[in-house]
């Protein structure tokens, strides 16, 4: 990887992947991953994001000063080494370079609060609290650019298929998703919330006439309970379709959920080494449709808590049918009572919804519907979930006036990243999570 002008005219760092072993002379800027003394010689490995090349320092050859800078360095310092490339086999990339000069541009204090160049991995607390050390491990760097790459798939994908970004807000005055699982804020004299989904704005910009909208924000969550799949600050990738049903939203998801696997295969080969799970693995189209009464009858005889019809999927009811299903799957035809008040029941049997989740074997990816789209029937949908339709106007107010029939989902930035890297805890693949207990950094 060779670095691009962010803009023209100023002097352009080399990054560490673009020396190769029939580089002549080379000027590279890194951080000092490992010193090694071995008396005569010594070894600097340098790092920066793109890679690690080997610094060798005959002691005798180089010249005084250079020997005197290693004497001082700490691990982590910022330096820039300037001097000649040699291929050589044994070192990583086949390439060493052998310094004439070594400036220090930032020095590091030791002993470092993590460090960096350690294979054995630190317990995710200690981690987390150094995250900016952490990130420079290469392994935990890749995480974040294979991220980053599936993002970048999303929007492309989207724009693609003519869908608008939108921001919604982030500061709301009511519940979307029920109302057990929301942030209180202060807000001047009035009660607020931090929103749980961009729900009903999203269908709100339907109602504008945009046609297909997405957005990728963040969704807030109070989620009691520590586990390794929930945040209480998620990125939710929300859609939302004019015109279109259940099933042609389900077939975007899976399309959009293979490009992303696509994508990150071709693009980031070295990050998925970097990250050493072998199992990587585009997942094949066509993901199976089990109806919610089979996924139940599937869960059942191997739960020790009894689980029946109209129940929600506990964690082991998930893991239960996910071993059983081995792949990617949708779960369709959810009962009417257990989906949220805007999911449309079936015109023939109105007890079950045209509602469903993508599933992960490890755990729910996605969840979406068609939309009740009729003002008349939504008012009493809210009112059967023990709501107060009044509380709703603003959302309301839009059915009234030329609502298109729509459909959509909202799926989960981190659980993508975490399922497709085989990560076991979610907050890996957060920079900077949000759980009961942690709130900074
Ligand atoms: P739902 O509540 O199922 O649906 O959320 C959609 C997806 O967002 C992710 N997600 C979470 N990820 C981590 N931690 C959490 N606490 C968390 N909560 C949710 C999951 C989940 O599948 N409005 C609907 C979507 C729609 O119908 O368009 C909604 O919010 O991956």
């Amino acid at each position: 990887m060779v670095y691009v002008p962010i803009v023209p005219g100023f002097i352009m760092r080399t990054s560490i992947a673009s020396v190769t072993p029939d580089t002549p002379t080379a000027a590279v800027t890194g951080w000092v991953h490992e010193i090694r003394d071995l008396g005569g010689l010594a070894f600097i490995l340098l790092r920066d994001r793109t890679g690690i090349l080997q610094v060798t320092i005959p002691k005798k050859k180089v010249p005084e000063a250079v020997v005197e800078t290693v004497r001082s360095l700490s691990k982590e310092s910022v330096i820039t080494v300037e001097g000649t490339v040699k291929a050589i086999e044994k070192a990583p990339g086949g390439r060493e370079l052998v310094p004439e000069r070594i400036t220090l541009v930032s020095a590091s204090e030791s002993p470092l609060p993590l460090d960096v160049a350690e294979k054995v991995q630190a317990e995710l607390d200690t981690r987390l609290d150094a995250r900016f050390l952490d990130a420079r491990r290469p392994r935990v760097a890749a995480i974040f650019q294979i991220r980053s790459r599936v993002q970048r798939t999303v929007h492309e994908f989207l724009y693609e298929r003519e869908f608008i970004n939108i921001t919604t807000p982030k500061i709301v005055a009511a519940a979307t998703e029920g109302g057990t699982e929301l942030f209180p804020i202060a807000y001047f004299e009035k009660e607020a919330f931090l929103n749980q989904s961009p729900q009903l704005y999203k269908q709100m910009m339907i109602a504008a006439g945009f046609d297909r909208v997405f957005e990728i924000g963040p969704i807030f969550r109070a989620e009691e309970h520590n586990t390794t799949k929930h945040l209480n600050e998620a990125t939710s990738i929300d859609v939302e379709v004019s015109f279109a049903g259940h099933e042609e939203v389900m077939q975007l998801l899976e399309d959009l959920v293979i490009a992303c696997y696509r994508d990150v295969e071709r693009d980031c080969p070295t990050q998925i080494a970097a990250i050493e799970y072998e199992a990587f693995a585009v997942p094949k189209p066509g993901f199976k449709r089990l109806q919610y009464k089979d996924a139940i009858d599937i869960a059942a005889p191997k739960l020790d808590e009894p689980i029946a019809y109209g129940d929600d999927l506990s964690t082991a009811a998930e893991r239960a049918i996910g071993e059983e299903m081995g792949e990617h799957y949708f779960i369709v035809d959810w009962p009417t009572e257990i989906k949220p008040y805007y999911a449309m029941p079936y015109e023939d049997n109105p007890a079950v919804s045209k509602a469903f989740d993508l599933m992960h074997p490890r755990m729910e990816l996605s969840s979406g519907a068609e939309r009740v789209h009729q003002h008349d029937l939504l008012r009493r949908q809210i009112a059967a979930k023990g709501l107060n339709p009044d509380n709703f106007g603003f959302y309301l107010s839009p059915f009234r006036y030329g609502m298109p029939p729509h459909a959509g989902w909202g799926l989960g930035a981190e659980r993508l990243v975490t399922t497709m890297l085989g990560l076991q805890n979610i907050r890996e693949a957060v920079l900077f999570p949000r759980d009961r207990h942690r709130l900074v950094p």
